[in-house]
């Protein structure tokens, strides 16, 4: 600071031009972009710029992420380094640089949008800082995200010194397992931690004497006597292994062994999943509005889950049938989907089931019409509570975990945990905040579509209140060097005039975890793996992507012989499928080389019930006409069903093709895993998760869809190089299925998710991580703020 302070002090001139620059753009918020582009063009341009270049201003301003001027003052938000935050001001005549507190910084921007007019001398501030002050944190931004293993380390000392003391709470919490109304783990034979260590030994000495593979029928009778039940263990070999991982904690408890040893006990034998909003549902329902990854992502997690769940009870000796159920809203006026049955079952599951829970207004009549995610948060409190009710009849009691899926989930899953005291995990996908520009600054001119202000309030509490946040990415959390990550952007903010955020959440909170979902192995497979090829879709295929036009379809390809570059999406804007289009249009070379294939939205507009949806049609029509690409560029306007998508991904690479993501932002993006699985070199976007699933140059490319023009060069080069280079396209694909096969599975999903389950529940029972003040503040937060602005939005 000082150096900074200083240099500004000695080069008031030229810091006096710069400065003037900014205030020169009449904007009264610059992005980092602005910023950057602004001071490069000015050091260009000047005679001093090579001392400025190099200067401690160019390294804050490198790292600012916005900028709030007025005539008098520019405020500075830097993030020198990830999730790290300072802010500056700087007087723009005196030139005066300084430190200031991030509320500061807040209020100065309440000024710029509230005016000088309504100034607001005591905002509510909240704060969740000082209730994390005694409570482990990580230090290291590369560790974030790795929440699980920090805890245990950490945790793993608080056992130890426990253990010291009696033990009690890990003897009651390995006595307080039931299945169904049959106990597990210990009885009460076993009463301290000192005779929880004799039977240890002598059930150890015990099983010495029977064959490896003796169950427990076998073996039972005896155990029980000794004070143990089921659940070690289905042979006595697991058995003995169990009981030898427990001796070693027992002696010393150490982060290694606490985790297996947790990750074999069966406590997780019935899961809610909460996913209120939109159509849930698994026919005809993708491509109606909200209802994109979350839906596929929850099936397949569903039916991991349940295999997973399965495999571990048995390997423990459990015979019993763990239960997952899907809860979200049952929509009467169903559009001809499933959406208004009650109960569904799960395809590929043998007990998982979607249950339908109507939204009720304040009269207590049911909703009978679908509402946008946007909408939903008048009816949730009284959603939640119907839903309990429903749950824990179809249950028969309480589940053992509670996921939250997306805001209303997510906060639904707070409601729900608290009341039945059960482990809480959100997941997020997306987080609004993130996706538009300046939701939180500009709540009230959005308001009347979007409702941030009670979205974002939502977001805040749940992610409060949650016991464990699972994220796809790193960068969902925490960004990367240059962009701010999705969760980071709740850390400090400001809803001018309604209330501002000190601390709302900290990404180094052990509460993180990245956990990545894959892609249904059943439907996306290698497009080398023949036996599985669906070949009876072959021809369906070939008319969708070589027939003629088609009310359902536009363009007709001409030259059969290029490889085909495929896209599919929902038509969002933020999807940016004309954006690529239109870089294709402009792309001579690239159009020589390659079609285009696109799946996604409707070819007539009247079709679509989505404005942005509609307004993204027209675009479609009016580029394919601009760059006349009827002959170059399919357009199919339809849902595809889930086996024939996967084939087509396929037969893209059958034609030696390619994929492309050229979203504006993608918060994870199962469509890009979806194209890798199938052996496809993929391009995607740079912004959000795509980022960290590609290695650039290894397994696919990274794309920027603010830079088309380069883009299509980089598509258009590929190709090339594919003509020229034997094994080059090859080399990618197999880059892409590598890549998939090691991080991207729902097998690796499913187990880890359920270690934390395990773990996290376990730590909330045996310390205070349920922590009475923060709750309270919450639940106060939510009731002063959160329920007022919900019911403003009631219909
Ligand atoms: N999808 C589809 N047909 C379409 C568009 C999308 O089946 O016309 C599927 C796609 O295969 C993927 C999901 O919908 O499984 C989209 O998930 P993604 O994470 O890519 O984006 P989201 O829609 O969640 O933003
Ligand atoms: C929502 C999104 O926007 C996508 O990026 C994700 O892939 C999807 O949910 C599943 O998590």
């Amino acid at each position: 600071m000082k150096e900074l302070a200083n240099f500004v002090g000695q080069h008031k001139e030229i810091v006096y031009l710069l400065l003037r620059r900014y205030l020169a753009l009449q904007r009264p918020f610059l992005l980092r972009s602005d910023l950057v582009d602004e001071f490069d063009l000015f050091c260009k341009e000047n005679d001093e710029g090579a001392l400025l270049q190099d200067s401690p201003l160019a390294t804050i301003i490198q790292a600012a992420q916005e900028a709030a001027v007025d005539p008098e003052w520019i405020y500075l938000s830097v993030r020198p380094r990830i999730a790290n935050w300072e802010y500056y001001r700087i007087h723009t005549e005196v030139m005066q640089i300084e430190t200031v507190p991030v509320s500061q910084f807040l209020e100065f921007k309440e000024r710029l949008v509230l005016g000088p007019t309504q100034p607001q001398s005591w905002p509510l501030k909240i704060d969740m800082g000082p209730f994390n002050r005694e409570f482990p944190r990580l230090r290291e931004t590369r560790s974030i995200g790795r929440g699980m293993d920090f805890l245990n380390r950490h945790l793993s000392n608080q056992l130890f010194n426990e253990l010291e003391t009696g033990g009690q709470y890990l003897l009651s919490f390995l006595s307080v397992h039931h299945c169904r109304g049959q106990p597990l783990m210990l009885n009460d034979r076993i009463q301290d931690v000192q005779g929880l260590r004799c039977a240890l030994r002598l059930a150890m000495d015990f099983l010495g004497g029977f064959q490896e593979a003796a169950e427990w029928d076998a073996v039972g009778h005896k155990l029980q006597e000794f004070g143990f039940e089921r659940g070690w263990g289905r042979t006595a070999a697991r058995i003995q292994d169990s009981f030898s991982l427990l001796m070693d904690i027992l002696e010393a408890p150490e982060p290694g062994n606490l985790e297996h040893f947790l990750a074999r006990i069966p406590m997780i034998f019935n899961i809610v999943i909460l996913s209120p909003h939109g159509y849930f549902g698994q026919g005809n329902i993708l491509g109606l509005p909200d209802t994109g990854g979350q839906v596929v992502y929850i099936l397949d997690q569903v039916r991991a889950l349940e295999k997973e769940m399965h495999r571990q009870l048995k390997e423990q000796g459990l015979d019993v049938a763990p239960q997952i159920l899907v809860v979200t809203r049952l929509i009467p006026e169903a559009q001809g989907t499933r959406c208004d049955q009650r109960l569904e079952s799960i395809v590929g599951t043998e007990n998982a089931a979607i249950l339908r829970v109507p939204f009720r207004n304040a009269g207590g009549e049911v909703l009978p019409y679908w509402l946008s995610r946007f909408e939903v948060w008048p009816y949730l409190e009284r959603y939640a509570m119907d839903a309990e009710r429903e749950m824990l009849a179809e249950l028969e009691g309480s589940p053992d975990l509670i996921i939250g899926n997306y805001s209303d989930g997510s906060l639904v899953a707070t409601l729900l945990s608290q009341r039945l005291r059960v482990t809480q995990c959100n997941i997020a996908h997306a987080l609004e905040k993130a996706k538009y520009l300046y939701s939180d600054l500009y709540w009230r001119e959005n308001d009347a579509q979007y409702h941030f202000a009670c979205q974002f309030t939502g977001d805040l509490i749940a992610m409060n209140s949650a016991d464990f946040i699972v994220t796809s990415t790193y960068q969902e959390i925490a960004g990367n060097k240059n962009s701010v990550g999705q969760y980071e952007s709740y850390s400090a903010y400001t809803l001018p005039g309604l209330y501002q955020v000190i601390h709302g959440i900290d990404v180094f909170d052990p509460k993180f975890n990245i956990v990545s979902p894959g892609a249904d192995g059943e439907v996306y497979f290698p497009y080398t793996d023949t036996k599985r090829r669906l070949s009876g879709l072959r021809q369906e295929i070939e008319a969708l992507i070589w027939g003629d036009e088609r009310p359902d379809a536009r363009g007709k390809l001409q030259d059969h012989t290029k490889p085909l570059l495929f896209t599919i999406a929902r038509l969002d804007r933020i999807k940016n499928i004309t954006g690529l289009v239109e870089w294709y249009g402009r792309c001579e070379r690239l159009r020589k080389l390659a079609n285009l294939v696109v799946v996604g939205g409707y070819i007539d507009k009247s079709q679509s019930a989505d404005s942005e949806e509609q307004v993204q049609i027209a675009r479609m029509h009016q580029l394919i006409e601009e760059y006349k690409l009827d002959s170059q560029v399919r357009w199919l306007g339809v849902m595809l069903q889930k086996n024939l998508a996967g084939e087509l991904y396929r037969f893209i690479a059958d034609s030696r093709g390619a994929f492309v993501q050229p979203a504006l932002f993608e918060a994870f993006g199962l469509t890009v895993i979806e194209a890798m699985s199938s052996g496809l070199p993929t391009f995607a976007t740079c912004y959000g998760g795509p980022l960290e699933i590609i290695q650039e140059g290894v397994s696919g490319f990274h794309i920027d869809p603010n830079h088309g023009e380069k883009a299509a060069d980089r598509i258009a080069d590929f190709f090339e190089h594919c003509q020229t280079e034997a094994g080059y396209w090859d080399k990618f694909s197999q880059g892409a299925l590598r890549r998939i096969k090691n991080h991207y599975t729902w097998e690796l999903y499913a187990e880890r998710m359920m270690t934390l389950s395990r773990i996290y529940g376990f730590w909330k029972y045996v310390t205070n991580l349920e922590r009475a003040e923060r709750r309270r503040y919450l639940e106060m937060f939510y009731n002063l703020q959160f329920r007022p602005l919900a019911q403003q939005i009631e219909h």
